[in-house]
This record gives structure tokens, sequence and C-alpha cells, in this order.
């Protein structure tokens, strides 16, 4: 399996999250991919570049006014007399019943943002742009007749909606495999997310339409982040309705329980027929992750991986979350290596 990587992810570095009141350490730091990196070189994958994608190419799943935002954040961000990483303070929540971007950037900041957990510094978008980048390549790859390969996307990106950004995420990875899969003669394609976080981002991009199903195994929101969205109830709206499915698993949730809802979603994916999978493979499933609450041992990942591959599809693994750093690359390989076995 080719894997897709680009240095250039530790430019997003140096930032502190809004965690359960408090400002700290990003989670979502560098050494994440570093690890990764080492383990799929360990069990012999090719590790190549991502082909230079134009910018162009995030406008089929992403607000272009959104994007340039992104592009020009933190050199606004410095023309206004700041430094450092940039955290939002103020949202557009539901009652103050306006639509309009702000000029100013923390305004701007704001209106695209739904968290205070995902800083902007210098190179964000550079390392963002280059992830994008990844999942493009791995797409390509599968296009042009290899039966998988691996993103090693960061930072992640299931979180990031159609123009709005959050949860470690600012450009949807996975959306923009899944939708070059569609440009590129696969006509109906499966998006499975196994990450801990539910795939808010993608199932926004994905909500109205039949030909990406959008399938999510994570946390309840009902205590786990995002909170506002993940519930069994929400199945997508006109042409898409139907085809988002959740299953959201309570604190806790160990391999007995978790196996048998994979099944379930897996059956989904079945009933669908899709022509490629795109699975959003965060291992912050793992008992040691400090944000998460799932208990999936590291025996657990290749099990995953040799599930998926019952399902016989050209399959792009496009990386999300995952932060018990120490473990982050076995349990990775883990899913990959099952995936091949
Ligand atoms: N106090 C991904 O795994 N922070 N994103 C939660 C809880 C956001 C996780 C704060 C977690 C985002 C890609
Ligand atoms: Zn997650």
């Amino acid at each position: 399996m080719k894997v897709a990587h680009s240095a250039l992810h530790a430019r997003h570095d140096g930032g502190k999250e809004l965690h359960r009141g408090e400002l700290v350490p990003c989670f979502e730091m560098p050494v994440r991919a570093d690890y990764i990196l080492k383990a799929v070189e360990r069990a012999g994958f090719n590790v190549s570049e991502p082909r230079p994608f134009a910018l162009e190419s995030l406008l089929r799943v992403h607000d272009a006014h959104f994007v340039e935002f992104l592009r020009t954040a933190h050199e606004e961000w410095r023309a206004a007399g700041k430094e450092g990483f940039m955290l939002p303070s103020g949202f557009p929540a539901r009652s103050l019943r306006r639509d309009h971007i702000p000029s100013g950037i923390n305004g701007k900041m704001g209106y695209y943002a739904f968290d205070a957990s995902t800083p902007i510094v210098e190179g964000t978008w550079e390392a963002a742009f280059a992830a994008a980048q990844c999942a493009l390549t791995a797409a390509a790859w599968v296009a042009e007749g290899d039966k998988s390969a691996y993103a090693l996307c960061r930072p992640p990106g299931h979180h990031a909606g159609y123009a709005l950004y959050g949860g470690y995420c600012f450009l949807n990875n996975a959306a923009l495999a899944a939708q070059y899969l569609r440009d590129h003669g696969f006509a109906r394609v499966a998006v499975l997310d196994v990450d801990y976080h539910h795939g808010n981002g993608t199932q926004d991009i994905f909500w109205e339409r039949s030909d990406v199903l959008f399938v999510s195994i994570h946390g309840s929101p009902e205590t786990e982040y995002p909170y506002f969205l993940g519930y069994a109830d929400e199945r997508g709206e006109g042409a898409g309705e139907g085809y988002t499915r959740n299953f959201p698993l309570p604190r806790g949730t160990t391999w007995k329980e978790y196996g048998p809802t994979l099944s379930a979603a897996m059956d989904v994916i079945g009933g669908f027929s899709p022509d490629a999978l795109v699975v959003s493979l965060g291992v912050d499933t793992y008992e040691g992750d400090p944000i998460s609450s799932f208990k999936l041992a590291t025996s657990h990942y290749p099990l995953i991986g040799q599930r998926l591959a019952e399902l016989k599809l050209p399959t792009v693994f496009v990386q999300e979350g995952g932060y018990a750093v120490d473990d982050i690359g076995t349990n990775v390989a883990g899913v990959l290596e099952g995936f091949l076995s």
C-alpha cells in the first residue's frame, strides 16, 4: 500500500487550545505524524510526496471565501499587530439571527470557526494544504488502479465543513478524497468514519447527496465532542435522505460492543453497493487516548483492518485523530496491515 506524506505537516505547530476551561498545549501535535511515518516505514510501506494539486481542487468541497480566509488568516492577524497562535472568542451562535462576515480578523475567525480548540499559526495553511494534497494523491492512486492507499494527513480533516473549521481540522481531507473518486469514474462512494469523534464536517459536505454515503461510529455527542451533531436520527436531507447514518456509542465502549457496531455500519455500506470506500481513520478510540473514552486495545486495530477488507472495495485511508502519541504508529499500522493480511 502506498503512503502519501509531506514533511510540511510540521508547519502547523506551537499553538494552545482551550480544553475544559484552560489553555493547554495542543493535543494535535507534529510528533503524531512523525510516529505514524516511522511505523508505516517499519511495516515496509512505500512513502511518497503528494502531487502538487492546485488550490482550485479544494473548491470541489469547500467555499472559496472560506479557503481564502484560511490562506490569509495568519497574515491578517500579523497585519493587525498580533503574533503567535490565533483563537476565536466570539461565534455567530443561533440566536444572533444574522449572517454577516465581519471584515476584522477576530470576527472573521469566529465566523468560520466553531470552537476555540483549533489554533491557526503562521504555517497552518501550508500544512493543511499539504494534507489535502496527500488525500487527493492517495485517491488518485486508487483511481489509477491501486487497490488501496493511505494518506498520512496532518492536520486532520473530518470536522471541517463546507465553510467551517474546528476540532483541529481546516480542510476536509476525506471529503476531498471521496469527491476526487466521484470525479474520476466511481459513481457511488462510501465514507466510513471510525474516528472517536463524529465527522460533522464530512456529514455537512455530503448531507444532501445520494452519491456519497456517510457512515460514522463515534462517542455519543450527548457527552462527547462535537456535542451538537452525530445523533442517530441525523440521516441526511432532500436527495441525501437516508445517505447519512450515525452510530453513537456510550463512554467506556469496548471491543465487545464496538465489533457488532462496526458490522452494522458495514452492512449499511454493503447495502449501498459503493464503487469505492474512504475510511476516516482516527485511532482515538484507543484505551490510552488522553481526550477520548472508548476502550479499544492495540490488538483490535488489525481486526478493524481485516473487517474492512471484507468489503472488497478500492479503499483510501485518510488519517484523522489519535492523541496517544506513543502508540499511534502501532495502532495505525495495525489497521493497514490487518487490511492487507
Ligand atoms: N474538552 C479529531 O480527533 N477538543 N478532533 C475537545 C473537549 C476537540 C478532535 C475538547 C477535539 C477534536 C480530528
Ligand atoms: Zn477524533
